[in-house]
């Protein structure tokens, strides 16, 4: 009697659960053409993905949407019906969205059996970083349609190159890990453009580790310029060390290995190399094995060496390839 009823117990716990990962970031930071050849390497390696167009606005997106939200609303119809700009009907297209989350659900529900979704979001800032819709729809597609979803927001590269502008994609990302509480992973995308873009004051792994920050303040305070903002810099810093919650990963979209890099981060954060789609249904027994599986797997690939020595080995390879090296943050 009691193991029939603790096998029940198991039976309704056991939910079908759909993977996948939200691109976020600001406008034209990457985040179609991230998704684009996301979806290929993944599908070289044998996954099935869908790509799901979050963005009303993304006209003439390169791939075919296996969902798409102009489907349901268009921005051009409701710029014309209620006489909105662009901004203001993007945001009435997101309440729509939230009002309307049934029909995302009807749409994602054949494929989340099968495929790993890439939703490929809109670049308006505040979408992902004040406003409540897209972050409700996210909230709900994670706590009551068992989707495990992790966000990747770009923010690209070239604003290494200026000091202020760098902390404002600092202030940005942190914003958006705060205000939609996913696993996250963030991404400096485009370093193969690191050169064209110009002079990096430092080297790329301060900028992808967020080091310490004091000496970016110093290199403001030290140009004519930036001086009159060092206080104003000096305290956003503040905020952003105090959480300790922004490292970015480098990546040019045409760089299998960086690919590769983000790929495995995300599949770490929602638990997507518990086996795939069929970790929802494992047993205990099954889902400790294939723990312990990975665990060593993952330790035979590092051979002993910790993840931070592995991540500053590539950040140095990546800015071998695309960046002169500059000075470190001491200033040498
Ligand atoms: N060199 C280089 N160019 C890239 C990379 N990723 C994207 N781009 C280019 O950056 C531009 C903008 O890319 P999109 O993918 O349209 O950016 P987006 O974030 O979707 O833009 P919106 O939808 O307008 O917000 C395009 O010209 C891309 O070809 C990259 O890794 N390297
Ligand atoms: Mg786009």
């Amino acid at each position: 009697m009691r193991a029939e009823s603790s096998r029940s117990f198991i039976a309704t716990r056991r939910v079908v659960m759909g993977f996948g990962q939200l691109v976020t970031g600001p406008p034209g930071a990457g985040k179609t053409t991230y998704c684009v050849g996301m979806k290929h390497f993944l599908e070289l390696r044998g996954r099935r993905v869908a790509i799901v167009n979050l963005d009303p606005a993304n006209d003439v997106a390169p791939y075919e949407a296996a969902v798409t939200i102009e489907d349901l609303i268009s921005v051009d119809e409701v710029q014309e019906e209620y006489g909105l700009g662009p901004n203001g009907a993007m945001v009435y297209c997101m309440e729509y969205l939230e009002k309307n989350a049934d029909w995302l659900r009807d749409a994602l529900a054949p494929l989340r059996d099968t495929h790993y979704f890439i939703f490929d979001c809109p670049g308006q800032l505040e979408l992902f970083n004040v406003h409540e819709s897209l972050r409700n729809v996210i909230h709900t597609m994670m706590n009551e349609w068992h989707y495990r979803l992790c966000t990747v927001h770009l923010s690209d590269s070239h604003l290494c190159c200026d000091p202020g502008k760098y902390v404002s994609a600092l202030v940005v990302t942190l914003q958006a890990m705060l205000h939609l509480e996913t696993p996250h992973v963030s991404v400096l995308s485009k370093v193969d453009m690191l050169e064209k873009y110009g002079d990096l004051a430092f080297n790329l792994d301060f900028y992808a580790d967020v080091m310490d920050l004091d000496y970016l303040i110093e290199h403001i305070g030290n140009d004519p310029k930036l001086a009159k903002y060092k206080k104003l810099t000096a305290g956003l810093c503040e905020v952003i060390e105090d959480f300790g919650l922004v490292r970015f990963v480098p990546m040019s979209i045409e760089d299998e290995d960086t690919v590769s890099r983000v790929a495995t981060l995300v599949d770490k954060s929602i638990g997507y190399s518990l086996g795939a789609h069929k970790g929802a249904r494992l047993g205990a027994e099954e889902l400790r094995e294939c723990a312990e599986r990975n665990a060593e797997e993952e330790f035979d690939l590092r051979n002993g060496v910790s993840p931070a020595v592995i991540a500053a080995s590539t950040n140095l390879d990546i800015q071998e390839r695309y960046a002169p090296e500059r000075k470190n943050v001491t200033g040498e």
